[in-house]
């Protein structure tokens, strides 16, 4: 088991988004768990890939090769990962603040929310104040995720939750990513704090009083 997945973790690594997606319907066939494929073998990938961008040994458009690799290889697991709920839980949107372009993460929260029995609106990478806003306006969601990666767009985190309360809309408003922690998420008036898609799924069924 472990062999396959050091070779689901490697090929991300190289970026080569044709093998990932085989080898991990490959380890499902094998009888992996999803999760474990998830964690050990996707997730994994970006705990290596991450040091080296730091140390700049790795480039951008090679980390972005790895993101692609990544991204098929999710797209195998999502339908097992995502079972769908019959009746939803309430409406959630979610979307990297503005500047931030990873969408991984959120990608994989959205997901577990989804699967959660949360109807999800996805906005994407990018998403500026009045993007939110009209979202805001066109869906009326519960609860408003929000998702940032640099220590550079935590002030868009910031300035997202500070405008959206002091408009007093109704959506409760989490906040997540590698940079946030509680402390931060108190800080900027969040009603919410998630360190991953499951600490998601659980801050959003606790703001919306859902045993
Ligand atoms: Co970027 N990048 N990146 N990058 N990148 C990081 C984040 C970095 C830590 C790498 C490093 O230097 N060690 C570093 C940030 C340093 C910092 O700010 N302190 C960094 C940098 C510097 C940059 C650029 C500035 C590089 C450059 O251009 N010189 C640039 C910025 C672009 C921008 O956004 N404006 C950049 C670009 C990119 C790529 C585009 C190449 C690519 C993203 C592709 C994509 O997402 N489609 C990329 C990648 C892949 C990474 C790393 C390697 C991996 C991120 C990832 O997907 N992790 C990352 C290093 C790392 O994290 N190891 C890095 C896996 C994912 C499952 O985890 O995203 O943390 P994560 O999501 C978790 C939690 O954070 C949480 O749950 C998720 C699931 O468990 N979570 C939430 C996330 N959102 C949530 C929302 C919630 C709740 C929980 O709502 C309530």
């Amino acid at each position: 088991m472990e062999a396959i997945l050091k070779e689901i973790t490697d090929f991300v690594i190289e970026g080569e988004d044709e093998e990932v997606p085989e080898l991990v319907q490959q380890a499902l066939d094998e009888g992996i768990d999803a999760d474990i494929i998830l964690k050990e073998g996707l997730v994994a990938a970006m705990d290596v890939v991450g040091p080296r961008m730091a140390a700049g040994d790795m480039y951008v458009p090679e980390v972005l090769m790895c993101a692609d690799a990544m991204r098929a290889g999710l797209e195998i697991l999502s339908p097992i990962l995502a079972e769908e709920g019959s009746e939803s839980l309430g409406k959630i949107i979610i979307g990297s603040v503005e500047g931030d372009l990873h969408d991984i993460g959120k990608n994989l929260v959205a997901m577990m929310l989804e699967s959660s029995g949360f109807e999800v609106i996805d906005l994407g990478i990018n998403q500026s104040i009045p993007k939110f806003e009209m979202a805001i306006q066109e869906h009326d969601p519960d609860i408003v995720a929000l998702s940032a990666l640099l220590t550079t767009t935590m002030p868009a985190l910031k300035e997202t939750t500070k405008v959206l309360k002091e408009k007093g809309y109704r959506s409760k408003i989490i906040v997540g990513g590698a940079p946030v922690d509680q402390c931060y998420a108190d800080e900027i008036g969040a009603d919410g704090y998630a360190e991953d898609g499951a600490g998601a799924v659980i801050c959003s069924k606790r703001l919306l009083n859902i045993a």
